[in-house]
């Protein structure tokens, strides 16, 4: 079998590396030279949980290549971004690029899955671009061509956590939705190849819509953590007791508060589904703006605590969007402690173990980068704005004396430092 992964990304070079595993002859696509020479040379450029020496394995055994070119192939998987434009619209743009770079070699008997996050209907675009670029093939379920298509076309969505790619890509679940039920069960016999979870079939739009759902879900849940944490601060209550005292009920299961939601996933996909329907979405709509609301009222809290200390200096604890990973991307301990450095310049420093350098946010500031002990040693005042494991070993006794704001409830015996009494103005 020959497969051509589109896209070498957290999704791609993970999905193109498994696949690779099963003997499958892999071809990696991506735009990125420097991405492909790395993958070539048997690296890897994310960071990911046993990623790296999976990819080596399966590039000196043969098995996996990368290229900047499209080739011909049985399956085609596409796995390249879809952001969202700052009117929040989603753009699917690279998705449209990467079938227009299929239709070139595309041939009868072939498999198209998307596997993007995509906004509902992307599926049939891309069964309709491919219909107008190769009238010579009869695409699937258009113009009355039933069931006699040459060539199938569906959408399964990524559902992996980063951190937990390897091992999610193979037990999770998989929702495969067919342009048609033929389709469908062309790609079930793909994923077969290497999924351990159960693969349930349904149509495209149904499966884009299902991807969308689950995440805003999340967004959703979270925002009411989020939103329990404000209410919390201001009658001052510790959210993180009511939270796990909550949590005890049979039925009730909240999720963390925290500075706000990053990655390239949750803080995104939510839009699609409100840009698909405004008029339809005022819980979708609010829980972001909740999420986003909540890393301006933490830069607000830090900032109030700096204020009250003049001279006092920053330590800015994680950059991550969430624990233990390298991604900063949408991340907003990165929005905060980039406020926060803006603001108040070389007193700012910041603590990311999975960083060598500051990210460009923070050029020109006067912030700087110092490691854990610098900072236990050195910072008057503690922002702890990412879970990472290395913050979490850092005992009580190393924060004595310190101010300190855990926006993570990691540290639960650290005394609450209360930004409310000392500014009225924050209050909700
Ligand atoms: N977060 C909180 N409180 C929580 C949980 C998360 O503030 O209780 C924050 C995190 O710190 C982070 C953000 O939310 O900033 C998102 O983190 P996450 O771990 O919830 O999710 P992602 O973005 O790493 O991955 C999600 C997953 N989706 C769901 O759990 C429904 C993953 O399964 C998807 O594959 C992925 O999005 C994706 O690619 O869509």
């Amino acid at each position: 079998l020959n497969v051509v992964v589109m896209g070498l990304g957290y999704i791609g070079l993970p999905t193109a590396a498994v696949i690779a595993r099963t003997g499958a002859q892999v071809l990696g696509v991506d735009v990125t030279a420097s991405v492909v020479e790395t993958v070539n040379s048997g690296r890897v450029h994310i960071e990911e949980v046993d990623l790296d020496g999976l990819v080596s394995g399966v590039v000196s055994r043969g098995t996996l290549r990368a290229a900047t070119e499209v080739a011909p192939a049985d399956v085609f998987v596409i796995a390249v971004p879809t952001p969202f434009a700052a009117d929040h619209q989603p753009d699917i743009g690279y998705v449209l690029q990467a079938a227009t770079s299929i239709a070139a070699v595309l041939k009868a008997g072939d498999t198209i899955i998307l596997e993007s996050t995509s906004p509902v209907g992307t599926t049939e675009q891309v069964r309709d671009l491919l219909a107008t670029l190769r009238p010579d093939l009869r695409v699937p379920g258009r113009g009355g061509s039933g069931e006699g298509a040459d060539i199938a076309i569906a959408y399964c969505p990524e559902r992996v956590l980063p951190g937990r790619i390897l091992v999610e890509l193979i037990d999770n679940d998989r929702v495969i939705g067919g342009i048609t039920p033929r389709c469908a069960r062309k790609a079930l016999g793909f994923y077969r190849r290497f999924v351990r979870g159960a693969c349930v079939t349904t149509t495209a739009r149904a499966a884009e819509m299902t991807k969308l759902t689950e995440n805003a879900f999340r967004d959703v849940n979270i925002a009411f953590a989020n939103e329990l944490s404000l209410v919390a601060d201001r009658l001052g209550v510790d959210v993180w007791e009511v939270i796990r005292l909550a949590n005890r009920h049979p039925r009730v299961n909240i999720l963390s508060p925290g500075p706000g939601v990053g990655g390239h996933c949750i803080a995104v996909d939510p839009w699609f589904l409100v840009a698909a329907a405004p008029d339809s979405t005022p819980l979708i709509r609010t829980a972001r703006e909740v999420n986003d609301g909540k890393t301006d009222h933490v830069i607000a809290q830090a900032a109030a605590m700096i204020d009250a200390m003049p001279g006092a200096s920053v330590g800015c604890m994680g950059l991550a969007f969430k624990a233990n990973i390298d991604d900063f991307r949408e991340s907003p301990a990165l929005r905060v402690a980039s406020a926060l450095a803006a603001r108040f310049g070389e007193r700012v420093r910041i603590v990311e173990p999975y960083a060598d350098v500051l990210p460009k946010a923070f050029d020109g500031t006067g912030a700087r980068l110092i490691d854990v002990d610098t900072a236990i040693e050195t910072c008057d005042i503690m922002i702890l704005l990412v879970d990472h494991d290395l913050f979490r070993s850092i005992p009580l006794q190393e924060r004595q004396g310190k101010a300190v704001l855990d926006t993570r409830g990691i540290w639960p015996d650290q005394p609450p430092y209360s930004t409310v009494a000392m500014r009225p103005e924050l209050r909700l």
